[in-house]
């Protein structure tokens, strides 16, 4: 077997966002773009060698010709033992189980997640960790300037790997294994949560559920749990089989791109008791009941208001946390039972420590990500099966538990609007603007429609992470009112293509006569206030947001 030496210039633009490097499909087809980006992990993460290495991704397009390329480089760089999900595939919270059951010395991730796929879409990779967890600032920083010098990559001169059926293929030193990608994940899910209550309910027809895949990976993972080992009536999963352009959709799981799943359970009787969506690797989810939606950052508080209720989390939860623009009604719950509630910046790789720690069991974001101490990422699946391992015991519906919720810890209506392809210069000015802003905005009073509002704090928040105590800087510009209300303000780190403004709204409302409001209405004010302080009209041109969610 020969090993190649080729010889190759940096790219300027490798640096990882908030998950992972993230780009057009076309960027990552540029000669040497994919092969420099590897050899920078491999030169960093020096463990792989004579280690075990997970692969797999989302199913996009441009997966398996990634995959076959990260093979030939793993072989070259000594791994010694490659497990590569059947057809490229593997969610990102399988990558994350295997890693920590076969002791991996980390995996590969291919993925953009919710971006949508084929030749003109986008394409990701993610490196994780032994941990389980992403990789760490640290790391990608390391990642990022070891690209910044790369002369050359190393890659054997193998041919490619048939990814379609299970087996073993020895070349030289490495053995690489091509696995079932599901079925250690669902075990992992047998082991938490009570499958016999569950598909008891299934089986009798009292529990009804519609998991909308959305053409992307947890296709057949919901699949193998749902129908096959929970007993769901067959074609409770929808648009199961993973394309590599997600059927033409957005695979991220809100009330506007999962239209067909939000149509079937506004029927009234005749719809299922539980909705789900999934997004493009299975790490995010979004949850409804009939005619219900139910806030991500209100299914946190749910989940740590009830976890002991269920057998896997019974003996009570160590801590929780949450990111900075989750709302804050995990708080509220958190305060109530006694724990700690972790405020930190977005991306996942910000909780890994606090879960190794045993300081958290959960944790969860806004943008429909929510997880638990059993892996290091967020999961999808696992959010639904807390939720039907919930509904099983409750013996209540999804409407009311989230009211009775409301009902004793207070509503946070809450929103993001998102505004999308922003000129990158004119954002980081309004951003900049905003930093400067902050700095006497405290005390200020602002007008409101039936009530003012005064600034109680503000700030550009920072973390100091209380295990390794390393500090980042500049996550969100928060600016706090003294009736509880909120209005923090990032740029979204996955984007790729200008930037994307994330205006993210809270009101606390503890009246239960009030719980039944427009949210848009009740948020009203604090859009108002947003506009004003950002500028937003005179900066970008822009009076309404692309996205509201
Ligand atoms: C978004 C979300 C963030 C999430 C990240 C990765 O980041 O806001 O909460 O962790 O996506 O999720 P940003 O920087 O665009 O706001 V995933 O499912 O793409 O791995
Ligand atoms: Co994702």
């Amino acid at each position: 077997m020969n090993i190649l030496q080729i010889s190759s210039t940096p790219f300027t633009d490798q640096k990882p966002g908030t998950s992972g490097l993230r780009k057009k499909v076309q960027r990552f087809q540029t000669a040497h773009y994919l092969e420099n980006f590897l050899q920078a992990i491999f030169n960093v993460a020096t463990d792989l060698k004579g280690g075990l290495l997970i692969v797999g991704g989302d199913g996009r397009y441009y997966n398996t010709e990634a995959i076959q390329t990260i093979l030939k480089m793993a072989v070259a760089h000594g791994v010694s033992h490659i497990k590569v999900g059947q057809n490229g595939l593997l969610s990102t919270p399988a990558v994350s189980h295997l890693i920590r059951k076969q002791s991996a010395a980390g995996g590969i991730i291919l993925s953009a997640s919710h971006n949508p796929g084929g030749p003109e879409g986008d394409f990701g990779i993610k490196f994780n960790t032994a941990n389980g967890g992403p990789a760490d600032t640290k790391f990608t920083d390391q990642v990022y300037a070891d690209s910044q010098h790369i002369t050359a990559y190393t890659i054997a001169e193998i041919d490619d790997v048939p990814l379609e059926t299970q087996g073993q293929y020895q070349l030289g030193e490495t053995l690489i294994e091509i696995i079932d990608p599901v079925s250690d994940y669902a075990d992992l899910m047998e082991q938490i949560f009570d499958f016999a209550k569950i598909k008891a309910l299934f089986g009798s027809g009292l529990l009804s559920i519609c998991f909308d895949a959305m053409h992307a990976v947890t296709g057949p993972y919901a699949k193998e749990i749902f129908e096959r080992r929970l007993n769901a009536a067959v074609g409770s999963v929808i648009n199961a089989i993973p394309q590599e352009d997600f059927g033409g959709g957005h695979p991220d799981p809100n009330l506007i791109y999962a239209r067909e799943l939000v149509e079937r359970l506004n029927q009234g009787n005749d719809s299922p008791d539980l909705g789900a969506a999934s997004d493009g690797d299975g790490d995010r989810y979004m949850l409804i009941g009939r005619n219900f939606f139910v806030n991500p950052s209100d299914c946190l508080a749910i989940m740590t208001a009830n976890a002991h209720l269920l057998s896997g989390y019974q003996l009570g939860l160590s801590g929780v946390a949450r990111s900075l623009p989750t709302s804050r009604a995990v708080d509220k719950v958190a305060e109530t039972l006694g724990i700690e509630c972790y405020e930190t910046p977005t991306g996942w790789k910000y909780f890994g420590n606090l879960l190794d720690e045993r300081r958290i069991t959960l944790c969860g974001e806004e943008s429909f990500g929510g997880g638990s101490d059993h892996i290091r990422e967020k999961d999808g699946i696992w959010a639904v099966l807390f939720w039907l391992n919930l509904v099983t015991v409750k013996r209540q519906s999804v409407e009311e538990i989230t009211r009775a919720h409301w009902a004793r810890f207070g509503r946070h209506y809450y929103s993001r609007h998102d505004y999308e392809g922003l000129d990158s210069t004119v954002a980081e000015q309004l951003m900049k603007a905003l930093r400067k802003r902050v700095e006497t905005l405290k005390g200020e009073t602002f007008a409101g429609h039936t009530a003012s509002h005064t600034v109680s704090d503000c700030d550009d928040f920072s973390y100091t992470d209380p295990v390794d105590r390393s500090v980042t800087e500049h996550q969100g510009i928060r600016i706090l009112f003294e009736d509880e209300s909120r209005i923090v303000f990032r740029l979204s780190g996955t984007g790729t293509e200008g930037a994307t403004l994330r205006v993210y709204l809270e009101r606390y409302e503890a009246n239960p006569a009030l719980h039944d409001l427009e949210t848009q209405v009740v948020l009203a004010d604090m859009i108002n206030i947003a506009r004003e302080v950002a500028e937003l009209k005179t900066r970008c041109g822009r009076e309404q947001p692309d996205i509201v969610t």
